[in-house]
């Protein structure tokens, strides 16, 4: 197929060529994971992204495949040769460009992660090397936070797709296949020549329900559940599913706005209730894992949820791993949700202080935030509470009132109590303030510093944008308070000593993120030897 851009860099030119004829056969690419070593919380887990758009346009007739750079390699780390002190966990990217089939028209990157960028790029700038015809496009958080900055830091990289993907991309293919031309697609962004493009504003798709179910290819889900890789808690084959799309909320600290607008809409239950039925007998999975930005809002659609699952004799354990807001979750919702399989619940507080979330606009009620966390614990549900401390305008007294909260969380009960640095994300309202203020710049050191902060917990020297509290001490604060309120969680509930110890052994079992990482990180070291022994 004849290109449609003739040249990358300052001279990008659309330009008029024959009609191509067949439908472009596209290839969705994810790259490795990247992180430092010693880095814990950088994991892997199917791309629900790829499973989602793949399918939208499957049904449209484009056929295609996924070169996952993570799920094809998992638990195998190797050092990111392009940025010492930093490795990746999956392929290498020279293997993900030779795995790419020759006959792609179409290269479509993942770029969901900041702190993936510099990979991501070297990915891209090598993949067109090897198909210098080829329309090549990223979408993700990432990509739709930082548009400009990525096409112009990335001149290989043609086009973005902004926000949910799957109708934009579509219509990108579609136009670019037929009209020989993309520029009108709204929801788009691209250079022409040197000057930027942003096309419209952030699509939503108004009737969700009428989105096709995800499709995993063959093969796919079972070698993450080979790997014992899953999101938060594990057990034998934890299938990712989604329940809502957006959140309403703004915080200051989150970009979900400037990625989703703030749009919450939720799915027709029995439309759901039929995904879980289908994926029950496709897959015999074994628990639901919900990829959602915060699933649990309106307490009259999770009791209905909860009523559906029942009456369909679902049986099977569910979580939402990726935190919820607790508004709804009162006694007599956590009830239902236990009854029906709810193991484990990530809770979102973000704060202790609540001066911090006046500030950061969480709009949460602490009292009525922990009395829902301890009731759900009560019920045997496990419970995660997150964290944040560090925001550019907390003192010492705000982050001493988030810690004391932690420790009190953790003494009433609350199996899990992580305590993160602040990192300001693109997109997010506090980024933004930090660029104006010319107290943050965006490099390849702040792109890598995303990947280690959080996830690295003997890093003592991570990015810290506030200015009353050095990188050590904010460290100290995390690595301290977060080993106390575990310590404090086995010292009072001496029956997790044993069940942590179970799961250990267990292949398949992990009833905390604590033990599943631990277990990842026995698994990547295991991994690391072996492979280190048939080198030698
Ligand atoms: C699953 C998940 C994880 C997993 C899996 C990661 C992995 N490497 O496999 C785990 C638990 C490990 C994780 C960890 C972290 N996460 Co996380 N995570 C998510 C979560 C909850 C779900 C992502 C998802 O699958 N969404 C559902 C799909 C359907 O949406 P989507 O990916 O956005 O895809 C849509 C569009 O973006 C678009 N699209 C996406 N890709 C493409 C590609 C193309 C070509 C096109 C056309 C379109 C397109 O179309 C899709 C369908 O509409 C999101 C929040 C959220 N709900 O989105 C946060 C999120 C991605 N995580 C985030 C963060 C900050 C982290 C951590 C740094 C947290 C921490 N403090 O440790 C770590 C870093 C991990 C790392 N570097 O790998 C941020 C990312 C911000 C950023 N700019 O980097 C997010 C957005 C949460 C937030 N709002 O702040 N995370
Ligand atoms: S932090 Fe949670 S509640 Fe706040 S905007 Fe992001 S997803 Fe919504």
């Amino acid at each position: 197929m004849p290109p449609l851009i003739t040249t990358h860099a300052a001279e990008t030119r659309i330009v008029p060529r024959a009609m191509p004829t067949p439908l472009p056969f596209v290839t969705f690419v994810r790259g490795p994971v990247v992180s430092t070593p010693g880095s814990m919380n950088n994991e892997a887990t199917p791309s629900i992204a790829f499973a989602y758009i793949s399918s939208y346009i499957a049904k449209q007739g484009y056929p295609f495949t996924i070169v996952d750079g993570i799920g094809s390699a998992l638990n195998q780390v190797w050092p990111l040769e392009e940025f010492p002190g930093h490795q990746i966990q999956g392929l290498p990217i020279d293997r993900i460009i030779e795995l790419i089939p020759a006959h792609s028209s179409v290269l479509a990157f993942s770029g969901m992660f900041s702190g993936d960028w510099p990979m991501l790029r070297i990915l891209i700038k090598r993949a067109r090397k090897r198909f210098p015809n080829a329309l090549i496009v990223a979408g993700g958080e990432h990509m739709t936070a930082l548009t400009e900055y990525c096409l112009r830091d990335c001149p290989e990289l043609d086009v973005c797709v902004r926000g949910e993907g799957e109708q934009t991309f579509y219509k990108l293919l579609e136009s670019w296949r037929t009209q020989e031309d993309y520029s009108e697609i709204n929801g788009i962004g691209f250079l022409d020549g040197d000057r930027y493009i942003q096309n419209g504003f952030l699509p939503r798709i108004r009737d969700i329900d009428n989105i096709p179910w995800p499709e995993w290819p063959t093969g796919y889900l079972e070698k993450f559940w080979e790997a014992g890789k899953s999101y938060g808690v594990q057990t034998e084959r934890d299938m990712p599913i989604m329940a809502s799309r957006g959140c309403p909320y703004q915080c200051t600290f989150c970009s979900n706005a400037a990625m989703w607008t703030t749009r919450y809409i939720l799915r027709d239950q029995d439309d759901l209730i039929n995904e879980i039925k289908a994926y029950k007998e496709l897959y015999g999975i074994t628990s639901l894992q919900f990829y959602d930005l915060t699933a649990v809002t309106k307490k009259s659609w999770t009791i209905e949820f909860c009523e559906k699952l029942i009456a369909a004799d679902i049986n099977l354990k569910w979580s939402l791993p990726s935190g919820t807001r607790s508004e709804a979750l009162d006694k007599e919702t956590l009830t239902l949700l236990k009854k029906t399989g709810c193991n484990y619940l990530v809770y979102a507080p973000e704060s202790g202080s609540p001066e911090t979330l006046r500030k950061i606009k969480k709009r949460i009620n602490l009292d009525r935030m922990t009395e829902s966390v301890v009731t759900a614990c009560r019920l045997g549900i496990v419970c995660r509470t997150n964290l944040i401390i560090g925001f550019p305008h907390e003192t010492r007294k705000n982050v001493w009132e988030t810690i004391l909260f932690g420790l009190k969380l953790a003494v009433k009960g609350v199996d899990e109590v992580s305590i993160y640095i602040f990192s300001p994300y693109p997109g997010t309202e506090i980024f933004h303030e930090l660029l104006e203020s010319k107290r943050l710049k965006i490099n390849d050191d702040y792109f890598l510093a995303l990947t280690s902060l959080n996830g690295n917990y003997f890093e003592v020297n991570p990015l810290v944008v506030n200015p009353h509290m050095g990188a050590f001490e904010l460290a100290f604060y995390r690595v301290f308070f977060m080993l106390a309120n575990y310590a404090i969680g086995y010292l009072l509930h001496p029956g997790r000593i044993v069940r942590t110890f179970r799961n250990l052994r267990s292949k398949t079992q992990a009833a905390t993120v604590f033990e599943h990482r631990l277990k990842d990180a026995f698994r990547r070291r295991k991994t690391l030897s072996s492979d280190a022994t048939k080198r030698a």
